[in-house]
């Protein structure tokens, strides 16, 4: 009995040991999805195909549970359901993404789809009635199929594409949409969309055509920004920002010279890429260097990595009202050998990287969780970039469907407190943070398999009803005290569901 009663209290002296930190006044809470992840409704209504319908729609067999977006959460029809989930969680905002092919079919400026204007206005007005503010991005991976045709973002066109796109939303959105991400993770779109050829479109160019994606979006979202900096802000008074994902990657001996290296090296070329060129408008040097020299001993007449002109630098230079970070988990890093080899974006890297088996696992390989490493992470950027405003557009936690979804809730304390640190104890300007997701949704390759949500969906329910996980009932007591409470606990199971 004596030993039961020193556990507890020593459990609950380790909690009260931590400061109570509060989130600041100004500090905004949201969910994040996307709109193949969650709409359906493919080919409602006038919307165009992407290269995620294209490709789910060729490939059945390569998502995990031969599954598709086809319907999924039905937000389509119940978008105004999900408002009032919202609603009830007493978030701050919702950040949705837009389906490019819905609004233009085929990609370009001269066939507008009403309807999905239509569909947009009324998601953007309900959350608006009920007190939510609409932060959109622009591209979360849906590309219109035409435009793939044309050979997708490694063809340079695609970026003059997406300016009469990105008008089109300002034209039409702007007045009420105040936050726009223009681009949902690079990273994801062109590495494993053309470097590794594992997402939609399926291309395998490594070292590459990732590089050569990756060049038309940071000119689509500079010439994005340029353009509402010229036609737009005086106006509508809205900001610009863009969602760069990345791990953090630890030394993997904090003390060896060679590991902090690697970590700076990882930390450059896997996430510096995207950011380097918004903020100071170029790659950064090591990963211009690097790729210089690997080419050129690969037999390359030039470097693989495309150049930005002066002009485009200059243009590229300042580009974000505000830094979208989407971050889940950490790896440890160390040099690799560093052998010459086939044309990779990893080898240019030059980097080993892994998980320790000792972080805790979700139901997704990637994701450990490694609370510590969004604290360094908060760190590393405001180092490098002058403490810019950065907004957590993504961080969450996968499992296999569970209503009392306790590794979540321990997931997203753990992370906010390690957030909490960073504002409180290191000065990072961090302005507000989003839970991915709002519910369970389709997770690409992994199809239905793996479930993000705070809420649950049942996807063999043609309704596809959403219930209420106990993470849900956490976050938003975080959202409202605007700190972590470590004892909350709700009615459980809920009397109201
Ligand atoms: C985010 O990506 C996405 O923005 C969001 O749409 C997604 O639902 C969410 O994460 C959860 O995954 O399957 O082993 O090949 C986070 C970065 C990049 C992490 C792709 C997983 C695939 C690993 N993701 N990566 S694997």
């Amino acid at each position: 009995m004596k030993a039961i009663l020193f556990l507890i209290c020593a459990s609950s002296f380790a909690f009260a040991d931590l400061p109570d930190y509060y989130f600041p006044d100004d500090f905004v809470f949201g969910t994040a999805t996307a709109s193949y992840q969650v709409e359906g409704g493919w080919n409602e209504d006038g919307k165009g195909e992407s290269i995620w319908d294209v490709g789910t729609h060729e490939h059945a067999d390569w998502v995990a549970d031969n599954s598709n977006g086809d319907v999924a959460c039905d937000s389509y029809h119940k978008y105004k359901e999900d408002v009032q989930l919202l609603k009830a969680l007493g978030v701050n905002f919702y950040r949705f993404s837009i389906s490019w092919p819905r609004i233009l079919p085929d990609g370009k400026i001269d066939n507008v789809n009403q309807a999905g204007i239509d569909y947009y206005n009324n998601l953007i007005n309900e959350l608006l009635a009920n007190g939510i503010e609409p932060y959109a991005t622009m591209y979360h991976w849906d590309l219109p199929q035409p435009l793939q045709d044309e050979g997708g973002w490694p063809n340079r066109v695609l970026a003059d594409y997406f300016v009469d796109y990105a008008r089109v939303l300002f034209d039409n959105f702007g007045d009420r949409v105040k936050h726009w991400m223009t681009f949902n993770e690079i990273m994801s779109i062109c590495e494993l969309g053309y470097g590794q050829g594992s997402f939609a479109p399926y291309v395998n160019g490594p070292g590459v055509e990732d590089y050569q994606c990756t060049h038309t979006i940071l000119l689509a979202h500079g010439r994005t920004y340029r353009l509402y900096d010229e036609n737009y802000r005086s106006q509508q008074n809205g900001l610009v920002g863009i969602a760069i994902d990345t791990s953090w990657n630890e030394p993997n001996n904090p003390d060896s010279a060679d590991d902090q290296q690697a970590s700076e090296q990882a930390m450059q070329m896997n996430y510096g890429w995207f950011v380097n060129p918004v903020f100071n408008g170029n790659y950064p040097d090591i990963m211009i260097q690097r790729i210089h020299d690997i080419s050129l001993q690969q037999g390359y007449s030039e470097s693989r990595l495309p150049e930005f002109t002066a002009d485009e630098q200059q243009m590229l230079k300042g580009t974000v009202d505000f830094l979208g970070l989407n971050h889940y988990t950490s790896y440890m890093v160390y040099l690799s050998d560093g052998g010459v080899g086939q044309p990779d974006h990893y080898a240019d890297v030059g980097v080993v990287s892994y998980q320790d088996p000792s972080w805790p696992s979700s139901a997704s390989s990637w994701l450990k969780e490694v609370p510590w490493g969004i604290n360094r992470n908060l760190v590393w950027i405001k180092n490098h970039y002058g403490n810019p405003p950065v907004l957590i557009t993504e961080n969450g936690w996968s499992d296999t469907g569970e209503l009392e979804d306790n590794g979540r809730v321990d997931y997203y304390r753990n992370y906010l407190y390690e957030i909490l640190k960073a504002i409180h104890e290191d000065g990072c300007n961090v302005i507000g943070y989003t839970a991915w997701s709002l519910m369970d949704n389709f997770e690409w390759m992994s199809g239905y398999t793996q479930r993000f949500g705070l809420h649950y969906v049942d996807f063999n329910d043609p309704e596809r009803p959403r219930t209420r996980k106990l993470s849900s009932y956490v976050f938003s007591n975080i959202v409202t005290t605007k700190h972590i409470d470590w004892d909350y606990k709700p009615d459980w199971p809920p009397t109201e569901n």
